[in-house]
Formats: structure tokens, C-alpha cells, sequence
């Protein structure tokens, strides 16, 4: 059974071997797939067409497959990786083990925002980007974006949104006034100084690449989002009467009609239905 555990658990040799095995898939140029697919699938409220990565209440399971098929892609090279999860709210500093040179390495330096330490580093030679939506060749963080300090989400934040009984609202989009669980987390409800902004705002926090359709460049991507993953978990836990909304397709004279994804309706571009992603159980188990 594949265990995801918490990043802070791992053993060094844990560590460095997932370290290996995402520098492995770079060097096979098969990384690059994720960070283009994600892009790929970035589109917002404002566009035409179907939402189906963001602002939308298929976020949850479209990143599910996406950390999945990841993480099956890393066992072809190291069949004992799982993709660990990070949890910001009690990692919270730029000084956790997380950030250590043996994992995902430092901060960006100030005048170009370079990261200079760790696996990732431009220097190492093993971690150039190659798809991004900046010239930069090399990963950049601005950790705590220290001109306008943000702060992580906190404990008390994260367990307001997992008291939300109903999965998602109406017109199941990133405006302020669309209320539940989906929304809450993936961040766009609530102004991050009137404390919500949950997902985004780890985004926001590590700064850099992690801002932005590019950014599962900087592999703290999949930790961020297998923590994200475990609080679908947990809510699924909280709430076993609540499911995934809208259950059905929307009518075709609804404004949101072919722009969002109901739980049984394929998503792209895997053409996966929400509903086959509603129990992770089958592919994969967290350490708690
Ligand atoms: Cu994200």
C-alpha cells in the first residue's frame, strides 16, 4: 500500500530518495509534462470554456489525478517514493526542515530571488526550467514576500473551512459570495488579511514560481497539494452525508452549462470522472 506521510516524518534516506527520483523524472524530461499540463488547465472565471483545474468544484479531484499520475510516474523510478505532504500549518516558518538543503531547499536570494541552496538550486545543474510563464531559467521563491509579509494559514482558519458542510455552491466559481468547503480552501472567499485564502495563500507565501499557472516547477507543488488532498480527506471524514456538488449536470439554459463538471462527467484531459476520484483508498493511504 502506498503511504503518503508528512514531510516532517520522512527519514533523511526517505528524503533524499524522493529528492532522486523527482531530479530523475527532470532529467527524463518528463517533469515538464506537469508543469505544461497545469498551466494548460489554469483558466479563470473571466475566460470562455470549461474551468476545471481552479475556481471550480472539480480543483479537488482534477489534482487528485494530477498528484497521482505524478507520484505513479516516480515509482516507475523508485517504486518506495510517495509523494509526502506538507503541513503549513504547523511547518510554518522559513526555517522548518522543509526548506533544509537535503529536501526542497532555501529561500530566494533578495536581489534576483534565485534559490541557491538544495537539489533545486540553478547551480546543481540538475533543475533548469525550461517551461515557465518568466524568462527565468532558474527557481525562484520570495518566502513571506517580506515587502507585503503574509502569513500561512492557521490551524483555526483551516478548521473553519473544514466545518463547512456543503461541498460547493452555485455558480461554482472563485467569487466571493461562493460559499463552501471547495471555495474556502482553494482560497478565493475571503481577502487574506480578513484570514481565508487558504490555498492560494500557501501559494502566495512560498512566492516565485509557486505563483501562477507554472507552478509545479517548484516541487514543493505536490507537497502543498498533498496536503490539500488530505483536508478533501478529512472533509469527506467530517461530513460522510455531504458529497461532491453539482451532483448532476447543470441544465442547459444555466449560465455556468459546459463550464463546470458534475460527479459524473468526464474531466479532462485524462476524461476521468470526478466520482471515480471521491476515494483515494484504492491508490493510496495518509500517515496521520
Ligand atoms: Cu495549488
Amino acid at each position: 500500500m502506498n503511504t503518503r506521510k508528512n514531510q516532517r516524518n520522512l527519514t533523511s534516506t526517505q528524503r533524499t530518495r524522493f529528492v532522486e527520483a523527482v531530479l530523475e523524472l527532470k532529467r527524463s524530461g518528463r517533469y515538464e509534462k506537469y508543469v505544461r499540463t497545469h498551466a494548460q488547465y489554469f483558466a479563470s472565471d473571466g475566460e470562455n470554456g470549461l474551468r476545471v483545474a481552479h475556481m471550480a468544484p472539480t480543483f479537488f479531484p482534477w489534482h487528485r489525478q494530477f498528484v497521482l499520475y505524478f507520484e505513479r510516474d516516480l515509482q516507475l523510478i523508485d517504486p518506495s517514493v510517495t509523494v509526502p505532504y506538507w503541513d503549513w500549518t504547523v511547518d510554518d516558518k522559513e526555517t522548518s526542515a522543509l526548506w533544509s538543503a537535503d529536501f526542497m531547499g532555501g529561500n530566494g536570494r533578495d536581489s534576483d530571488g534565485q534559490v541557491m541552496t538544495g537539489p533545486f538550486a540553478y547551480s546543481g545543474g540538475r533543475w533548469p526550467i525550461t517551461f515557465g510563464v518568466t524568462d527565468e531559467k532558474y527557481l525562484t521563491r520570495n518566502i513571506g514576500r517580506p515587502d507585503r509579509p503574509i502569513k500561512l494559514p492557521t490551524k483555526a482558519e483551516l478548521d473553519g473551512a473544514l466545518a463547512l458542510g456543503t461541498y460547493d455552491t452555485a455558480p461554482w466559481n472563485s467569487a466571493p459570495d461562493t460559499q463552501g468547503f471547495r471555495n474556502r480552501i482553494e482560497g478565493w472567499t475571503v481577502s487574506e488579511t480578513k484570514g481565508g485564502y487558504l490555498h492560494n495563500r500557501v501559494h502566495q507565501w512560498v512566492g516565485g514560481h509557486m505563483i501562477g499557472a507554472a507552478s509545479p516547477n517548484d516541487p514543493v507543488f505536490w507537497l502543498h497539494h498533498a496536503f490539500i488532498d488530505l483536508i478533501w480527506v478529512r472533509w469527506q471524514r467530517l461530513h460522510p452525508k455531504s458529497g461532491y456538488l453539482p451532483s448532476e449536470a447543470l441544465a442547459g439554459d444555466d449560465p455556468e452549462s459546459g463550464r463546470v463538471i458534475s460527479a459524473d462527467e468526464p474531466m479532462p484531459p485524462w476524461n476521468v470522472k470526478p466520482s471515480e476520484m471521491f476515494d483515494h483508498r484504492p491508490y493510496y493511504q495518509y500517515e496521520e
